[in-house]
């Protein structure tokens, strides 16, 4: 189809217009604008195309949460002082199935936060193919030096209010920064409680013996290292004998690195909040492994009883060192236009984001201009949750995979993501933008399922 020059500056005006309102309606919510924006810089090329997306206002429907829902979680420490957190559960959208979504307990949670995650979730969770809604949730709660009693209960009173809200053909929460398998069971054994109900498909990334699935835990780190693999085999490359460098050392990081050096990757630095390891024999995963899952340590340790490779730079990011890939699977806007800047004078030829936005909008186009690989975090990081969709159908029948099927269907989807994302950008003239195509693709889908869905 041709388009006429009128129609396209039309386009850019109502988009400008659009940025502007959701702006106005969403003050003081930086991280959410930023993830706004970065879709919309994306969708013109697909509302030339269809016309009747615009007039259907898909897009103002789409950046309004279908609910948001914030409360009070009271609870008492070990010492008998009470405590007052905030939580939140932002359910975006059900176009494609239930809302779905992590919960995230890290003291910056606020309702700027859950947004872009909810947001940024829509999109992540059509690329998948599965039918899952995105949603997002959470509370300012500080898991840190906490006793796993203070845990247990702050979970619980999480959860006394939030149940009201999800369940399987609901609304279907999981882990993120700060909930792990531990506090998913103790939300689940709440969750059970209250509603006297075994219902398993109202919470994913549960343990094996209560419903879980195999694969979950791997999965997000996994199909980041996955993700990458795939772009680098598009260009002929591959990560055998690359260095690798890894932030974060959580869920994400772990299995990331695990991947990487599966796939012939050299991994040889990743960070936490405080510092980075740098290890020129590689990272040990056992030894990390140890230190973060087992004893829930710090990463500085790591250097103490590590090899003599091995060594720990307190207070600086992890992107001063040397690398060929780099995957960022920590936080949001951990990597800014300097670090990327940096990281293309070192050599970087592939970023993929493990973690939710953890590149800043400067760097993703530092990343372009030198031509970078750039795999965006809602194709990048859709292991995860792709994974917990597994969980669902497993737990809808009643049944449990190996780890080597699962594992396949992962990589399968992992595959299938990036061919989508790929395809998409070519598509629309843009080839090897994987931002462009990651956002075309799953906007699309969901597009497709509202308009048929009528204005709700
Ligand atoms: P974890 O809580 O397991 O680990 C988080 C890691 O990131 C820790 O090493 C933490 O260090 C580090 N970190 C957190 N904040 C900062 C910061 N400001 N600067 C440097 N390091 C920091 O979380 P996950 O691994 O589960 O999640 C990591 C990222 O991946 C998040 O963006 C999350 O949204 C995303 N994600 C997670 C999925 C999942 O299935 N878990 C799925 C898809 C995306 P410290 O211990 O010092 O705080
Ligand atoms: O950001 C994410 O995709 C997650 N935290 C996983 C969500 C899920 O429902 O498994």
């Amino acid at each position: 189809m041709v388009l006429d020059e009128e129609f396209y500056v039309n386009i850019t005006e109502h988009m400008q217009n659009l940025r502007e309102e959701i702006l106005r309606r969403n003050p003081a919510e930086p991280e959410f604008h930023q993830a706004v924006q970065e879709v919309l810089d994306s969708l013109a090329p697909v509302i030339a195309r269809h016309p009747a997306y615009a007039r259907a206002k898909l897009m103002e429907r789409i950046s309004e949460p279908e609910r948001q829902i914030i409360f009070r979680v009271p609870w008492v420490d070990d010492a008998g002082e009470v405590h007052v957190n905030r939580g939140f559960r932002v359910e975006f959208s059900s176009a494609l199935g239930p809302y779905k979504g992590g919960l995230r307990f890290h003291p910056s949670v606020n309702l700027s936060i859950v947004k872009f995650l909810g947001f940024e979730q829509v999109f992540k969770n059509a690329l998948t193919g599965l039918p899952i809604g995105g949603a997002k949730g959470g509370a300012d709660f500080d898991p840190k030096g906490r006793s796993d009693n203070e845990i247990m209960r702050f979970c619980q009173s999480f959860m006394t209010e939030l149940y009201r809200h999800i369940g399987e053909y609901t609304d279907v929460p999981a882990g993120d920064t700060g909930v792990g398998l531990r506090e998913i069971g103790y939300l689940f054994g709440q969750y059970k409680r209250i509603t006297n109900r075994y219902e398993t498909g109202a919470l994913t990334g549960k343990g094996l013996a209560w419903g879980g699935a195999r694969v979950r835990t791997e999965a997000t780190g996994y199909g980041a290292a996955y993700f990458v693999a795939e772009m680098l085999a598009a260009r002929g490359d591959g990560l055998e004998g690359r260095e690798v460098i890894v932030s974060g050392s959580g869920n994400v990081a772990i299995y990331a690195i695990q991947k990487a050096q599966a796939l012939g990757g050299r991994v040889v630095a990743c960070s936490d909040s405080g510092g980075y390891v740098f290890d020129r024999d590689g990272i040990d995963l056992n030894l990390l492994r140890t230190i973060k899952e087992v004893e829930r340590g710090r990463l500085s340790e790591y250097a103490e009883r590590g090899a003599s490779g091995a060594s720990y730079v307190a207070g600086r990011p992890v992107w001063e060192v040397p690398c060929q890939v780099a995957l960022p699977c920590a936080t949001q806007n951990e990597l800014d236009g300097d670090a990327a800047r940096r990281l293309v004078k070192l050599g970087v030829v592939a970023v993929a984001e493990g973690a939710n936005m953890p590149c800043t909008p400067e760097a993703v186009r530092v990343f372009r201009e030198a031509n970078v690989l750039f795999g965006p975090g809602k194709a990048a990081n859709a292991g995860g949750v792709a994974t917990s969709a597994l969980e669902m159908q497993q737990n809808a029948s009643r049944d449990s995979w190996t780890f080597e099927y699962t594992e396949e269907r992962l990589h399968r989807i992992m595959r299938d993501i990036h061919a989508t994302c790929f395809e998409t950008a070519a598509e629309y003239g843009r080839p090897g933008d994987y931002v462009l195509g990651a956002n075309i693709a799953g906007y699309s889908r969901v597009a497709e399922a509202m308009l048929a869905c009528g204005v709700i």
